[in-house]
């Protein structure tokens, strides 16, 4: 690779060496970047032999410590396997509505391509500019667009990756239909790391839909929010997007940003709803919601690029203004639709039970019953807020990640949402993978479990 791609000095190490959240991350002992699958390779294959763990890293966005060091510890300090600058963005194949991508493009990047082909890319996330197509396949990430295209899992048409012993496997022949035996590229999804460093996906394009319409709604609680996005659902074909935000958290962006509020009176709720489509989606919109209890002081539509980054910005710009607050714990759980208004009123009563005297915003996907849960207050390594939000999902029948993965941040709470069974299986799976245990070691798999 060369000694300008392994960083040593201390300095050049800081960035990928603490996470965006600020709550985790810890020394290694050098930054490799390489720029090929062939030189993945090679650094895995070295690792393993001495028996070095290996740390894997794309924009350094993820939100769960899955992609940074672990906090300093007695053992060996990793080796950090940076993936951005496998950075290679091939032509897009319109005879298939694919593309092949390195895993260090960035989404915007992947965007701007699809774009300009008159196709798009389905997944969209706040942190587009900096995250990874790898580290977006490693953690399934979800973001905005899911309740109309799926997570990324559904938008993998085949990986190539590099085994902890320098094993390629690729997969990138764009088949849609190829029934031959275990999927292992979709193995590979949601992994955080675990198995094998991802270096290249082959990946489903759909069409473009210039038409796009928002509306944001003040509603007076989860329910009626709810209630809209089931009604909305049902009518309107192009409904891509319902995001929640509630007054507190508005009130935190709107001091953060500088914004101007959406009403001239404040609600308890915020629903955010976009619709897209080849041909203009409003009317069908309007016509949805002409039959809902939905105030006039209570209501803005935008169909032009600026007034919809306008009504977006309420809704993206939560987490940075969070994290303006101090160092937040965040949990991003999803809850069956039909508990997920009872969960909020519930997850309220247990943060002030557990961190009195913190701030609480909740935010997130309603759409898919995601809510990202942001406490700002306990100290960073104090986790009882986290453990009892996370039981109170586990109890009311939900996941505890919907979209960010376990990471290290959550890999103790695994057996919540796995059954003994699952995890046995999932240990099997990486033992086989990964049996020196060097890829990602403390994420996803924690030493113990806590019980009960
Ligand atoms: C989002 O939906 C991201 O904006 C980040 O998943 C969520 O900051 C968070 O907790
Ligand atoms: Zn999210």
């Amino acid at each position: 690779m060369g000694p300008a791609h392994v960083l040593t000095d201390a300095d050049l190490r800081a960035p990928f060496e603490s996470d965006w959240t600020r709550r985790f991350g810890g020394p290694c002992s050098m930054v490799v970047r390489p720029a090929s699958t062939r030189e993945v390779a090679s650094v895995l294959g070295a690792c393993t032999a001495r028996e070095t763990p290996v740390v894997v890293q794309g924009g350094n966005t993820g939100l769960v410590g899955g992609g940074v060091p672990p906090a300093a510890t007695d053992g060996t300090a990793p080796v950090l396997l940076s993936t951005v600058r496998l950075d290679h963005l091939g032509s897009v194949d319109l005879a298939a509505s694919q593309i092949t991508v390195g895993a260090g493009v960035t989404l915007a990047r992947l965007q701007g391509a699809a774009g300009e082909a008159g196709l798009s890319f389905p997944v969209d996330l706040a942190a587009r500019d900096s995250a990874t197509v790898g580290g977006m396949i490693a953690t399934n990430a979800g973001g905005l667009h899911v309740m109309r295209y799926g997570p990324m899992r559904a938008q993998i048409v085949g990986l190539e990756a590099v085994l902890g012993d320098g094993l390629v496997v690729s997969r990138l022949s764009g088949l849609v239909k190829d029934n031959t035996g275990y999927d292992l590229s979709q193995l590979l999804v949601g992994s955080e790391g675990t198995l094998a460093v991802i270096t290249a996906a082959r990946l489903r394009l759909v069409p473009a839909h210039p038409e796009r319409v928002v509306a944001l709604l003040g509603l007076p609680d989860t329910a009626a929010a709810v209630a809209v996005v089931d009604s909305v659902r049902r009518r309107v074909e192009g409904l891509q997007a319902a995001e929640i935000f509630y007054h507190d958290g508005l009130e935190v962006v709107l001091e953060h940003a500088g914004l101007a509020a959406p009403f001239g009176r404040p609600w308890a709720v915020y629903l955010l709803l976009e619709c897209a489509g080849l041909t203009d989606p409003s009317g069908p919109l309007y016509e949805a919601l002409a039959g809902l209890d939905v105030s006039d002081d209570g209501s803005a539509v935008a169909a032009d690029r600026a007034g919809i980054e306008r009504l977006w910005a309420y809704r993206e710009r939560h987490t940075e203004a969070v994290s303006a607050l101090g160092i937040p714990h965040k949990l991003d759980v999803t809850l069956p639709q039909a508990r997920l208004a009872e969960f909020e009123t519930a997850v309220r009563s247990v943060v002030s039970a557990t961190a009195s005297g913190s701030r609480l915003v909740l935010f997130g996907h309603v759409g898919d019953g995601n809510l990202h849960v942001n406490v700002v207050g306990p100290p960073p390594e104090d986790e009882a807020v986290d453990e009892a939000v996370l039981r109170l999902v586990a109890s009311m029948g939900g996941s505890i990640s919907a979209e960010h993965g376990i990471g290290r941040a959550k890999a103790g709470w695994l057996n919540l949402s796995r059954s003994p069974s699952e995890l046995a299986v999932m240990r099997a799976v990486k033992q086989a993978l990964d049996p020196a245990g060097s890829l990602n070691p403390g994420v996803l798999f924690a030493p113990r479990h806590i019980t009960g």
